[in-house]
């Protein structure tokens, strides 16, 4: 199937110079931006069956870590953000078993789409990530489960929201909290104790929402699901260098395997 195909192009015309700038304008400014109905809403339906056909397959896991995705340092006083401790649970199809016909995999496949992100974020070239199982996920969460507060180890993530929950699974973020050479540790101690709802903000997944977000500066999270919907989110993975992969740690935990 043609991107044309799978995208709503009326709205968000790919190869189109205009939108491209005006995107990236809105990047820059605040580490994330935001296409709601990306996918029509027929094509989303067709994702979340085929989605539901894989779901047996998922791995699940729970991780206790910090919002640096590290263990607790207990070198740093109590409360600090660094030994603060977050709970996420998760269930996640890996790459190699979503089938080359899930729609999904068609959209991560496109060259066009590819190069439309690219163009959004100010790079030149992307590729596709060499990890077998981590360069497209489709991320599953039941009543109950959640992502706390983190930072990404990427500079950016494209994620596409294909089910919201009944309710809770709310996307709250704190845009540009940190930057390379300023940690920021008394701001993020603010959003972890809940004290900086100020600038804290919910960005909108309604179903067909691409969004396109740079998670190593902005502190993220997920709240828990509530209710018998599964959240599912599909997020596609893309570096500024060809080869990138996943340490086997990491395969490890979020999958539950190494490749054979
Ligand atoms: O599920 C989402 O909406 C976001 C996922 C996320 O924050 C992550 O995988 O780091």
């Amino acid at each position: 199937m043609s991107v044309a195909a799978l995208v709503n192009t009326n709205e968000w015309p790919l190869s189109d110079f205009q939108t491209t700038t005006r995107l990236r304008d809105i990047f820059q400014r605040d580490g994330v931006v935001v296409l709601p109905e990306f996918i029509s809403r027929e094509v989303v339906m067709r994702m979340v069956t085929e989605t539901e056909e894989l779901v047996a397959l998922a791995h699940r896991s729970e991780s206790h870590k910090t919002a640096y995705l590290s263990r607790p340092d207990d070198s740093f006083p109590v409360g600090h953000p660094r030994r603060t401790v977050q709970s996420s649970a998760v269930e996640v199809i890996a790459y190699d078993h979503i089938p080359a016909h899930h729609a999904v995999r068609e959209l991560y496949e496109s060259d066009e789409l590819m190069t439309f992100v690219a163009g959004v974020l100010g790079q030149e070239k992307l590729y596709r990530y060499a990890d077998p199982f981590g360069a497209l996920n489709l991320a599953v969460m039941r009543a109950g489960d959640q992502l706390g507060w983190h930072f990404d180890m990427t500079d950016f993530v494209v994620s596409l929201a294909l089910q919201p929950s009944q309710a809770g699974g709310e996307f709250e973020n704190a845009q540009k909290l940190r930057t390379a050479t300023d940690e920021n540790y008394e701001g993020v101690q603010s959003v972890l104790s809940g004290d900086a709802s100020h600038c804290v903000r919910v960005e909108p997944m309604h179903a067909g929402t691409l969004m396109i977000f740079n998670g190593r500066t902005s502190l993220h999270k997920v709240t828990p699901i509530m209710g018998n919907t599964v959240r599912i989110v599909a997020l596609l993975a893309y570096d500024t260098q060809s080869g990138t992969d996943s340490s086997d740690e990491l395969k490890l935990a979020r999958y539950g395997r190494l490749p054979q």
